[in-house]
């Protein structure tokens, strides 16, 4: 799989699957995740809803599942549940579950490409610089049928940290 760093949005990327980093309630927050339910509408919202009947306690950290995207540029959505460290979720296996699981679930899908934000360096509290280690190592060991995942980061700062790490 070829990766790709880049800045931008990542609610108008033309990928197949963007992932998002949500939360294990499903229904939306701040960050990407408030940033992509607005990209893709309220059909979002009411999608998120029938697919959280699926867990008791929500989506658990770690795991992914997909919704379409509506009415973002993308098919489908990716939505992973990163580590909270604020919260004490500090094993960095969970963190790079979320990146495993994610192309796991865009390959049953039959996605060609795959877009990720960097998951829990945001309200979750995870340093960039540790994201960007554990998601590349993920993303480089990945040896699935998936050709392409680009890394959509907020910032130029972002990417450089990125870059580093690769
Ligand atoms: N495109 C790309 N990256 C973005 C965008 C965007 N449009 N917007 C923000 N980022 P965060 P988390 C970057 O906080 O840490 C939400 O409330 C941002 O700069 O979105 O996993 C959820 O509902 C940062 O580098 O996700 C959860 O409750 C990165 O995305 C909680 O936050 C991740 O920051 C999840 O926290």
């Amino acid at each position: 799989m070829k990766i790709e760093l880049v800045s931008g949005d990542i609610t108008t990327e033309h990928v197949d699957a963007v992932v998002n980093a949500a939360n294990s309630s499903l229904l939306g927050g701040g960050g990407v995740d408030g940033a992509i339910h607005r990209a893709a509408g309220p059909e979002l919202l009411a999608a998120c809803r029938g697919l959280r009947e699926l867990w008791v306690d929500g989506l658990p950290v770690g795991r992914a599942v997909a919704t379409p995207a509506f009415r973002m540029p993308a098919r489908w959505i990716i939505h992973t549940v990163g580590p909270n460290r604020g919260a004490g979720e500090t094993d960095p296996a969970l963190l790079r579950s979320c990146f495993a699981e994610s192309l796991r679930a865009a390959e049953i899908l039959g996605a060609q490409s795959i877009a990720f934000p960097a998951i829990s360096a945001g309200v979750y509290g995870w340093t960039m610089a540790d994201v960007a280690r554990i998601g590349l190592d993920a993303l480089s060991s990945y040896a699935g049928p998936i050709p392409l995942a680009r890394v959509v980061l907020f910032s130029e700062d972002a990417l450089a940290v990125w870059r580093d790490a690769l």
